[in-house]
């Protein structure tokens, strides 16, 4: 069996380890496709925040309370930076996810495109899935908001990380990502998939970038392979994060049935087949689509393994 994962940074990797699990179990072949709507260049570095996410939780090398960055990271190169005064202060890198960093934008200068040094440094990690950013372009997600009297577009980052999502927000816009094509490897891996997952991972910011990729949401809503999702909403609220903020801007109801509606089925112009639902929402109807209610929390590898499970078997 070949399955295939959209995902973003911790919903999407910690469902990842589980999908890993599970394929082990039936001996099936696991492709990620990550988001990098977040990526961003800093202090003239690429950082590709989802994409390491992925990488580091799938290696063990990720830190599991802030579920970004490194585990036993130090932040010497950040606090030199401030020193400096130099800008954004708002966002800080670690010294041992700076080596990421180094390695991955020498790569790129040497005219590697980001899907093959993402291969590259997978070779230390191991994720057991491969794991394909959905482009090798620039895509990158801002946010339309009301600053300093105007209407400004600021990048994800600084929307989510300097203003935590807590500034007036008309809308989100994925830049780029008209001239962007999926990356190598992509299209096939959808075309040969069995079944192709959404992660629980926030819908808005980590999953509509990947489909805003010129002909990889035609490759999954036209492919032969039945497309399940995985609720990141329990009982009206993220588990962590701030989907909610991101669904209000779209004005969807921050709910189980809320993000099951926006993804909307299949056979009506949408994207979704099965939708896994929380316990806590069983009863959660979405039209024209397959819902199930198990237990949705990833607290551990077996936990998450029942949800692929029990995902795949929704189709
Ligand atoms: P990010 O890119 O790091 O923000 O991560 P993702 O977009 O991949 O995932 C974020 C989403 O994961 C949030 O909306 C959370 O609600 C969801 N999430 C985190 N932990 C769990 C969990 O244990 N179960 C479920 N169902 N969702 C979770
Ligand atoms: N999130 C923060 O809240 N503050 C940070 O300073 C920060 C730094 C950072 C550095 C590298 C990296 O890969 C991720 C980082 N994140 C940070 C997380 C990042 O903002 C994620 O994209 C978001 O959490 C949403 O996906
Ligand atoms: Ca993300």
């Amino acid at each position: 069996m070949r399955i295939v994962v959209l995902a973003g940074g911790i919903g999407g990797a910690r469902f990842l380890v589980g999908v890993r699990a599970y394929a082990r179990q039936v001996g099936a072949e696991v492709t990620a496709v990550v988001n990098v709507g977040d990526d961003l260049w800093l202090h003239g570095l690429k950082i590709c925040p989802d994409l390491d996410s992925v990488m580091y939780t799938l290696g063990g090398g990720a830190d599991p309370e802030r579920g970004w960055g490194r585990v036993g990271e130090s932040w010497t190169v950040k606090s030199e930076l401030a020193a400096y005064g130099a800008e954004p202060s708002w966002f800080g890198l670690g010294d041992k996810d700076i080596a990421t960093h180094l390695v991955r934008t020498t790569m790129l200068n040497g005219g590697y495109p980001l899907s093959a040094v993402t291969e590259a440094l997978a070779t230390r990690w191991q994720p057991g899935v491969r794991v394909l950013p959905a482009t090798d372009e620039r895509l990158e997600t801002h946010a339309v908001v009301d600053l300093d009297g105007g209407q400004r577009a600021i990048h994800f980052q600084e929307w989510w990380v300097r203003y935590r999502a807590d500034v007036p927000t008309h809308r989100f816009v994925f830049v780029g990502a008209e001239t962007t094509k999926p990356a190598p490897g992509v299209l096939d891996a959808i075309s040969a998939a069995d079944v192709v997952l959404v992660a629980p991972s926030n819908p808005v910011v980590s999953i509509a970038p990947i489909l805003a990729v010129p002909g990889l949401r035609e490759a999954v809503t036209d492919g032969p392979a039945p497309v399940v999702g995985v609720s990141p909403i329990i009982g009206g609220a993220p588990v962590r994060g701030m989907a909610d903020r991101c669904l209000a801007v779209l004005g969807v109801e921050c709910s189980a049935a809320g993000v099951g509606g926006l993804y909307g089925a299949r056979s009506a112009g949408g994207l979704l087949d099965g939708w896994l639902v929380a316990e806590e929402d069983e009863g959660t109807l979405v039209p024209e689509v397959t819902v199930r209610a198990v237990p949705l929390r990833m607290t551990d590898e077996a936990a998450t393994a029942a949800m692929a499970r029990a995902a795949v078997e929704l189709r």
